[in-house]
């Protein structure tokens, strides 16, 4: 009887202890993202950064908020720096997942580079009208109109819905 109980006692805890070691390997699974993960990861972070820095300019050129001239030429320049990671945020490897990427930035990419280059030169523009004591407001109006439409040109053309 005594013998029944223990080697019961021993199958449960031999039970929780394999249930424990599979969820910890299945847990290190999940933590151990593939190649082309990391890679789709790092380029939404990149994008979330664009639109981090890209957000409160627009909306004050739309006058939905306030920005101290200080503030506008930060996010700007900000803007304008991680405008250039986007170059290299399209690696072939980061082409299959859960990604809106279209395949068309691989085989299209020619036209791709050229959109990117776009948004790298508005911003550069946007940053350079934000540095001026003298820009009016329609020049800053105008400036973040053009990286808005670099924005939405490449969406358009290369971002699934
Ligand atoms: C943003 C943002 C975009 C662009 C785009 C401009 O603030 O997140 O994707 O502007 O809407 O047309």
């Amino acid at each position: 009887m005594k013998n029944h109980k223990n080697a019961a006692m021993l199958a449960r805890a031999t039970a929780v202890a394999l249930g424990a070691a599979s969820a910890y390997v299945l847990a290190q699974g999940a933590a151990q993202p593939t190649p082309s993960e990391r890679a789709i990861e790092y380029r939404q972070a990149v994008f979330k950064v664009v639109a981090g820095n890209f957000g409160p300019l627009s909306q004050n050129a739309q006058g939905k908020i306030e920005l101290p001239a200080p503030a506008a030429r930060k996010y700007a320049e900000r803007l304008a720096a991680v405008a250039d990671f986007t170059r290299d945020a399209f690696p072939e490897i980061s082409r299959e997942g859960k990604t809106r990427a279209k395949p068309e930035i691989w085989t299209d990419r020619a036209e791709f580079d050229k959109l990117v280059a776009d948004l790298n030169t508005q911003s550069r523009a946007l940053a350079a009208v934000t540095a001026r004591a003298d820009a009016k407001p329609e020049e800053f109006k105008a400036a973040v109109g053009a990286v808005g439409n670099a924005c939405k040109s490449c969406h358009d053309k290369f971002r699934e819905k």
